[in-house]
């Protein structure tokens, strides 16, 4: 099949769901460009199994000079955004770090798309944008009312991209995905942290009486979607990425404890995050109806798959031990 792109720039290339959609790149034939800055966040590890086929660059989103250089070298036709700080706790304990990368970063990176002629400009955003939601579904038509100051900053990034669309006819399209999970995810998230914290014979910190609920999307069905996205969406277009799956916190907890053999004992109802969103969950027709794209994964076979793949690589998890518990202390 003819290729819709010659060139695919990763930024956030280095994360957790940019080494995803990297690895799904190098899988489709594709040498893609990773831009990222390698903050706590970054890890090169991630990419290991496809090492020697993708192009790397150690650079942060907002310092336009060096984009300017790279672009020019490179030449890029499509781009995939994820760079972004990515982690609500910490947006509350200070906001800088995501105003700078989240929307400073977003609006750079755009500038030099457009001065380029890009193809197409993928933005990586969150369910998040639209605050919660107690019953029902948010569609794409949902107005923002983000909470955090992460999901603001996040919804303030959608808004310029939005606003490059209208103004200047830049080909973006935006994605909007529920929680995701899975190998190499940072064990600050909850997931991957209750399976840390288990490992190490301690008790899952659960905020507030774990009734929050969240949609859980497997990464590598996340990957898949974006990819769907890149290739079929339309241009000025949101499109919803959630799975279906949505449970309690406290359901989540109990689930990990049973697929590593502990009892429910295991859990600690700890302190709540302030303005703690109740409910997400997206409908994602619009997607289903436009490139037929669905999450394949059950949250059971996910979270078996989590479980062992953090079993297998302890050594990785462990080594993030000593930063998470001085997070959360
Ligand atoms: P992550 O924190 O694991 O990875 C973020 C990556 O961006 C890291 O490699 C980091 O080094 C890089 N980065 C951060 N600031 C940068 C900068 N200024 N310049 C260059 N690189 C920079 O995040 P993730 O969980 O993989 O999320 C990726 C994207 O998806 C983010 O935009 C996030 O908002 C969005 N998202 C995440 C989830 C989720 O559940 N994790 C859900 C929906 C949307
Ligand atoms: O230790 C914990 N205990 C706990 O009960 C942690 C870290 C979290 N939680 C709760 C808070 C949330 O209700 O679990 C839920 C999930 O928390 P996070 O993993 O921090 O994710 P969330 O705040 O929902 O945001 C995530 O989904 C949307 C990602 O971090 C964002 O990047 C994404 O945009």
């Amino acid at each position: 099949m003819r290729r819709k792109f010659r060139k695919i720039l990763v930024t956030g290339g280095a994360g957790f769901i940019g080494s995803a959609f990297v690895r799904l790149a190098v899988k489709k034939g594709f040498l893609p460009i990773i831009v990222d800055k390698l903050t706590y966040a970054g890890d090169l590890a991630r990419l290991k199994e496809v090492s020697g086929k993708f192009k790397f660059y150690k650079i942060d989103i907002c310092d336009k000079s060096r984009l300017e250089t790279l672009f020019t070298r490179e030449k890029p036709d499509a781009i995939i955004h994820f760079a972004a700080e990515s982690h609500v706790d910490r947006s509350i304990k200070d906001a800088t770090p995501f105003i700078e990368a989240n929307i400073r970063g977003t609006q750079v990176l755009l500038d030099i798309a457009l001065k380029h002629k890009i193809k197409r400009f993928v933005h990586i955003s969150t369910d998040e944008v639209y605050g919660d939601i107690e019953k029902g579904k948010f569609s794409e038509e949902s107005p923002l009312k983000p909470n955090s100051p992460y999901a603001v900053s996040k919804a303030a990034g959608d808004l310029l991209v939005k606003a490059y669309v209208r103004t200047f006819n830049f080909p973006a399209l935006i994605v909007r995905a529920s929680n995701n999970y899975g190998p190499w995810q940072y064990p600050e998230k909850f997931i991957p942290r209750a399976i840390l914290t288990v490992l190490k014979n301690k008790k899952i910190p659960v905020y507030g009486k774990g009734l929050n609920v969240r949609e859980w999307l497997y990464v590598e069905d996340c990957a898949l979607g974006i990819w769907q996205i890149l290739e079929r969406g339309k241009i000025g277009e949101v499109y919803n990425l959630g799975s279906g799956y949505e449970e309690k916190n406290i359901q989540i907890a109990e689930k990990i404890l049973g697929v590593m053999g502990r009892c429910s004992e295991g859990i600690e109802f700890v302190k709540d995050r302030p303005g703690h969103d109740i409910r997400y969950s997206l409908s994602v027709e619009k997607i289903l109806k436009q490139t037929g794209w669905r999450a394949q994964t059950s949250l059971d076979a996910g979270l078996s798959m989590t479980v062992d793949w953090c079993i297998n690589n302890k050594q990785w998890l462990f080594g993030k031990w000593e930063e998470i518990n001085k997070l959360y202390k």
